[in-house]
C-alpha cells in the first residue's frame, strides 16, 4: 500500500474536484475519497462507480501480490485483508468514515450521491438482490473457477468441472434476466457495476459469451460507457503479469495469496 503521508498522484477522478465559475464565489472543493485499490474485478466495481459519479478520489495502491493487504495500517480500514476499501473524509455528519466490502461501498456511494441506487423501496430491493447475488454467487464462484482453472498447481478435474459449471449456471441466470431489459435491475445501477467486472475474464472461467446472447449485449452495452472504461483502465500499469504466470514473482504471489490461515 502506498504511504498515505506521501503526496499522491492526481487521478482522473480528482479533476472533478475543482469547479471554476468566473466571478462567482468558489464552493470549497470536496476532499477526495481515498480508494484502496488494485486492478481486479472487485477493485473495478469501485473505480467505475467513482468515475460514474464523478467523485474526486485518490488511489492508494494495495499490491495484493506483494502483501500490502496485511499491513497494519490497511487492516485498520479493512480487517478482512482484502481490497477494495475507501476512506471518505466527508462521511456521515461531516466526519471521516472507512468502509470495506465492495457491496457495502457501492451502497454507501449510491446513498451519498443519490446516483445508480434508487431511493424507492421496491426499486432498491431490485438492486439489492442482484448486488447480493453477485457478492455471494457470481464473484465467489467465478473466483474459484479462476483458481482451479488457472492458478492451482494440481489440476483437479472435479473442482474445475464444479466451478466452471456453476459459473455457467450463473451466466444463464443473468442471461434470462436480461432477455427483456437493458440492465440487471431496471435502470443502470450498482448491480450492473458489481457484475460487469466478473464477466470481463469470462474466458478464464471457461465460458463463451456467444452462448448467452442477452448477457453478451448487456456486456457490450456496459463496456461502452466511458466511466466504465476509465474505471477499468485505472492502475492497469501497476499490475505486471498474472498470477498464472510461470515467473518467480507469480510463484511468490501464489504462495502469499493461497496459503492463508488465521493470523
Ligand atoms: N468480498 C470482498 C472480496 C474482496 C477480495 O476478494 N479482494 C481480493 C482481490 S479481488 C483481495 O484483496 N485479495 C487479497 C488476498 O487474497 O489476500 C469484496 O467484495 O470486497
Amino acid at each position: 500500500m502506498a504511504d498515505s503521508r506521501r503526496p499522491v498522484r492526481k487521478t482522473q477522478g480528482e479533476r472533478h474536484a475543482s469547479t471554476k465559475v468566473r466571478g462567482a464565489l468558489k464552493a470549497p472543493s470536496p476532499k477526495p475519497i481515498e480508494l484502496f485499490y488494485w486492478p481486479t474485478p472487485n477493485g473495478w466495481k469501485i473505480s467505475v462507480m467513482l468515475e460514474e459519479c464523478k467523485l474526486p478520489y485518490v488511489v492508494r495502491p494495495v499490491n495484493i501480490a506483494k502483501g500490502d493487504q496485511f499491513k497494519r495500517s490497511f487492516l485498520k480500514i479493512a480487517p478482512n485483508n482484502r481490497m477494495p476499501a475507501i476512506v471518505d473524509p466527508d462521511g456521515p455528519g461531516g466526519k471521516p468514515i472507512s468502509i470495506f466490502e465492495s457491496g457495502a461501498i457501492l451502497q454507501y456511494l449510491g446513498r451519498k450521491t443519490g446516483k445508480f441506487y434508487p431511493a424507492g423501496e421496491r426499486a432498491r430491493i431490485e438492486v439489492d438482490q442482484w448486488l447480493f447475488w453477485q457478492m455471494a454467487g457470481l464473484g465467489p464462484m467465478a473466483g474459484q473457477a479462476h483458481h482451479f482453472r488457472q492458478y492451482a498447481k494440481d489440476k483437479i478435474p472435479y473442482a474445475i468441472k464444479r466451478y466452471t459449471n456453476e459459473v455457467n449456471r450463473l451466466y444463464g441466470v443473468m442471461n434470462a434476466r436480461l432477455k427483456d431489459r437493458d440492465f440487471i435491475a431496471g435502470r443502470y445501477s450498482i448491480a450492473d457495476m458489481a457484475c460487469w467486472g466478473w464477466v470481463v475474464p469470462y474466458k478464464n472461467q471457461g465460458q463463451r459469451l456467444e452462448d448467452f446472447p442477452h448477457l453478451k449485449k448487456w456486456f457490450e452495452r456496459v463496456s461502452a460507457r466511458p466511466a466504465v472504461q476509465k474505471g477499468f483502465a485505472l492502475g492497469r500499469e501497476l499490475r505486471q503479469g498474472t498470477l498464472g504466470d510461470k515467473t518467480k514473482e507469480a510463484e511468490q504471489a501464489r504462495k502469499l495469496l493461497f496459503g492463508q490461515r488465521a493470523r
